[in-house]
């Protein structure tokens, strides 16, 4: 797709990550970890998306608590806001706007056939409200807005991304070419790391059940108790098989931590037993966060350093949004004065 709104050659990445709860590891391997790899080569724009998160009933000063911890924790994991544009997504009011004029390009059965829709409205019968059934409409915008080459993500946001394209598809092919088509950029390790307490489900920020989720601000003795405590089989074999959910769950971790091979470690725990390889677990993840929360802790307590990182991010976000925003104006047929 040609792109007319890149001054460069250099392609852009756009993700985003929830303030809906303590984020896990979950979130941690499957997207921000990966980050960072992006920053040397592409024009990279992470957010903190606060309006997605509001789908959900949230707690204000909660909320608000949470937006500057994921900003921080964005730069403690390695992003460094003078080499990427670190933003909050209700900053910058073009992602509601471009939402809405997607809307009117998305289909009622499309968006009925979103699984997280599905999972979502279940788990919260008594607000199923029409912003978390338009979701996909402004995880679109966001993404759209920066005409974004490639989007990193864990697998469960795969489906989004695909009605993500097809809306681009349908825009472009109605008017005239628009919007850079995304890729998703799946982590071939730990794109879906899955709950400790039920491992036939993905490991949650909103999980309510304490021990189901490794939060990555967890302490280390919590951290080695919930990978002890983690739910396996009735198996003493360290083995990745299938049907072994909890244990492949585990040796996954493990792998994503360590960078070591689903052999290399079938081989390390052989004739050894769950019980030294939860421990073995629990210690790699505890010992490749304390960096992260080492600095995690700094960063909040400069809180005037991360509205800075806030106001140029949205500064900067906004001259390319705006840019966009306006093109699809035009073409839509507002009036532009
Ligand atoms: N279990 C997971 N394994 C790998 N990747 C994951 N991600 C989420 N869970 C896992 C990835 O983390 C990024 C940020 O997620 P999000 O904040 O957009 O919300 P989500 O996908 O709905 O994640 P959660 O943790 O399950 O949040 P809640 O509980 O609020 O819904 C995304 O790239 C996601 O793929």
């Amino acid at each position: 797709m040609i792109n007319e709104q890149k001054p460069t050659a250099k392609k852009t990445v756009f993700s985003g990550v929830q303030p809906s709860g303590n984020l896990t590891i979950g979130n941690y391997l499957g997207a921000l970890s990966n980050f960072t790899e992006f920053t040397e080569t592409y024009n990279c724009y992470y957010c903190v998306v606060d309006q997605h998160a509001i789908t959900i009933r949230q707690v204000p000063a909660e909320l608000r608590q949470r937006t500057y911890e994921v900003l921080a924790l964005y730069i403690a994991c390695g992003l460094d806001p003078d080499k990427c544009t670190l933003f909050v997504q209700s900053h910058v009011h073009e992602h509601a706007e471009l939402a809405w004029i997607l809307n009117c390009f998305t289909m009622f059965g499309e968006l009925s056939r979103m699984t997280q829709f599905k999972d979502k409205s279940s788990k919260n019968t008594g607000n199923v409200n029409a912003g978390l059934f338009t979701y996909p409409v402004l995880m679109a915008a966001d993404i759209l807005l920066y005409q974004a080459d490639l989007v990193p993500v864990g697998a469960d946001q795969n489906q989004h991304l695909e009605i993500t394209r097809d809306i681009a598809e349908r825009f472009n092919n109605l008017y005239s070419p628009t919007f850079t088509i995304p890729d998703a950029y799946i982590p071939k390790e730990g794109a879906k790391i899955m709950s400790l307490a039920d491992p036939t489900k993905k490991m949650s920020k909103s999980d309510e059940n304490d021990f189901a989720s490794v939060r990555i601000l967890d302490p280390r003795d919590g951290i080695i108790k919930k990978f002890k405590r983690a739910v396996t089989d009735s198996d003493t074999r360290v083995v990745m098989e299938p049907g072994k959910d909890g244990i492949n769950n585990l040796i996954t971790i493990y792998s994503c931590f360590t960078g070591k091979t689903v052999e290399e470690i079938e081989r390390e725990f052989e004739g050894r037993g769950y019980g030294e390889f939860k421990l073995a677990v629990g210690e790699v993840c505890a010992d490749a966060l304390a960096p992260v929360q080492a600095r995690f802790a700094e960063l909040m307590n400069d809180r005037a350093y991360l509205e800075s990182v806030m106001k140029t991010g949205a500064a900067k976000a906004s001259h390319t949004a705006a840019r966009t925003l306006s093109k699809v104006k035009r073409k839509v047929g507002f009036v532009i004065l």
